[in-house]
């Protein structure tokens, strides 16, 4: 279903499409088919493949962490520059805040390019386990895996001293170490046994860096960027004398391989042959292509005498269709 422009809500804030699109402002690049998208919330649907996925990784945050971390799934998507890069630390010339990478609203207002738009809010508040899923913008390019919009879901998690200092290693390698056994842990609860590979990486809140490849289709896809959170950031938010770390996952590139969706433009399909193959709670489906082309139907009815027989039928239509015409259902 659409969304209608006038009534998108988050959190129990309204927003208009005035808030967000104005026609006389130079500097809002943000078109009306991105702006369409607000409001959809793909991820809050349960039967949809991307809300499936975000409730498995739920289930896995809840049983190995005790319910330890606080989830969020509507928090706005228009976010201040200084939420979206400023409070992570992303210098002043990065090119992501560049009109051509990133839309804007107004000079001072995006629709957030990630979702770790919001740790230092969440750190403020006071929340030290959290996991936030939403959509996410990029003025990006699209092919099979890479969508202008599209899902992510941040983890955030804050040791107290001891916990390091009772394991014997110093903070950073102790919180770079949980952070791959726990995101190991999610590949394996989520596809079982997967070819998977970490790379070096960089990234302004973080060092160290890594990103999770997983192999699939004959190939490695990027499926997170993560890493160990800088003490800036931390600093920053009241937390000095802890260590942290973080997570961002592609909710579309893990349902891609969950369920073997080889396209992320399938994501956005109301089409009743993409809409119907999932259901809530279930994991082991594996999708079934369909044909691009809408489905069309064309019926004929007819009287019939006792005469008929179904050869009488199959002669007309082979007199129209040839051979082409194979089978009667
Ligand atoms: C980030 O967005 C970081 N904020 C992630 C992070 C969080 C790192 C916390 C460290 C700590 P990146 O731009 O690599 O990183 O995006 C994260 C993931 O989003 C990618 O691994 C990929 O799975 C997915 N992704 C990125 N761009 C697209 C796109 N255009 N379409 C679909 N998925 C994408
Ligand atoms: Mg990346």
């Amino acid at each position: 279903s659409q969304p209608i422009y006038s009534a998108l809500e988050y959190g129990g804030v309204k927003i208009t499409k005035q808030d967000v699109v104005r026609d006389d402002d130079p500097t809002n690049n943000v078109p009306d088919n991105i702006y369409s998208k607000l409001g959809v919330q793909l991820h809050r649907r349960d039967q949809h493949p991307l809300g499936i996925i975000k409730n498995a990784i739920y289930d896995y945050f809840d049983t190995n962490y005790s319910n330890k971390f606080n989830k969020f799934d509507d928090l706005s998507p228009i976010v201040s520059l200084k939420q979206n890069f400023d409070d992570v630390l992303v210098p002043e010339d990065h090119v992501s805040r560049s009109y051509n990478d990133t839309y804007y609203i107004d000079p001072q207002t995006v629709l957030r390019c990630h979702t770790s738009a919001h740790q230092a809010e969440l750190l403020r508040d006071g929340h030290t386990h959290f996991l936030v899923t939403g959509d996410v913008y990029r003025r990006d390019s699209i092919d099979s895996t890479h969508y202008p919009v599209f899902h992510q879901m941040e983890g955030f998690r804050v040791f107290a001293p001891d916990e390091w200092e009772a394991s014997g290693m110093d903070a950073t390698s102790f919180s770079a170490a949980d952070l791959k056994k726990c995101l190991e842990g999610l590949a394996r609860h989520l596809f079982g046994d997967v070819e998977m590979r970490w790379v070096d990486t960089y990234f302004p809140f973080t060092n160290p860096s890594f990103e999770l490849e997983i192999y699939f289709k004959e190939k490695w896809l990027e499926v997170l960027g993560c890493g160990v959170t800088e003490q800036e950031i931390l600093k920053r938010n009241g937390k000095s004398n802890n260590v942290a770390w973080a997570f961002g996952l592609g909710l579309e590139r893990l349902a891609m391989v969950l369920f073997d969706i080889p396209d992320i433009r399938l994501f956005w399909s109301n089409d009743e042959r993409f809409t119907s193959q999932f259901s809530k709670g279930r994991l082991g489906v594996k999708f079934k292509p369909f044909s691009k082309f809408p489905p069309c139907y064309k019926d004929i009815s007819f009287w019939i005498n006792e005469s008929f027989t179904e050869n009488n039928l199959c002669e007309v239509v082979r007199g129209v269709a040839g051979d082409l015409a194979e089978e009667n259902t």
